[in-house]
């Protein structure tokens, strides 16, 4: 078989940033710590945000590692009253099915320290909901190009959009109203995305409250296999 020639793609020499040993414990620690702060919220303040926020919070996100750096995904962000509307009510009515014959016992029991129902209120009170789609292929001049590790992809660029969301100041819940197809048709999204998550993004409501819940412990979570 005759060898292809290679095409040259540039590179880029890497300057990464250089910490002393103390200062990556110091930073490591600092940002667990902040992290750890994090929780999901359900009771939301209208409160406006600045569109600019939401936009570096954005592109914290499509910062995120994807596959073959594909970046398969798309952020809509919404903000006007009557799509969050059409929003609240298309979700509300797949989870009034969920919560009403949908979901298994152990489900619902499972959701209990949650405390949620079918309704939906903070899909209208929340300033902004973001709502992921991810793309399992992109369509260049009509033609099919594939994406890969999709899934992976979308979801770590979820992550890296709940942490930017909790360093900026601001709260997040990570929504999966199921089934969700109903966002595809309201934001008039084309064939090759499929909502992944829904992310309502604003202040806490001044009342807020959220369960108490214990993370696990490293004990839990971590198995080192190490030199002896
Ligand atoms: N999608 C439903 C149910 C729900 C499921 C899980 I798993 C949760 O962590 C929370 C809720 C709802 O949004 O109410």
């Amino acid at each position: 078989m005759e060898e292809q020639e290679k095409t040259a793609h540039p590179v880029l020499a890497f300057k990464g940033v250089r910490y002393a040993q103390s200062e990556m414990l110091q930073r490591s620690r600092e940002f667990y710590h902040n992290m750890e702060r994090r929780r999901t919220l359900r009771m939301f303040s209208d409160k406006p945000v600045a569109r600019e926020i939401i936009e570096y919070i954005i592109m914290t996100a499509s910062s995120a590692p994807s596959g073959a750096h594909k970046q398969p995904w798309t952020f809509c962000v919404v903000s006007d009253p009557k799509i969050k509307h059409l929003i609240r009510e298309a979700a509300e009515k797949e989870e009034y099915l969920n919560y009403h014959g949908r979901m298994s016992e152990e489900w619902l029991r499972d959701l209990e320290p949650f405390g949620t129902d079918w309704h939906k209120p903070f899909l209208e009170i929340a300033p902004y909901l973001i709502v992921v789609f991810k793309k399992s292929y992109d369509l260049e001049q009509d033609e099919k190009r594939k994406n890969y590790y999709v899934n992976e992809s979308v979801g770590i660029a979820c992550g890296f959009l709940l942490a930017a969301i909790h360093h900026a100041g601001l709260v997040a819940l990570t929504h999966t109203p199921s089934p969700m197809n109903f966002l595809q048709k309201i934001l008039k999204r084309p064939d090759n995305e499929r909502p992944f998550l829904l992310i309502p993004v604003g202040y806490p409501a001044d009342d807020a409250t959220v369960p108490d819940l214990k993370r696990k412990s490293k004990e839990e979570v971590i198995v080192w296999f190490e030199a002896k």
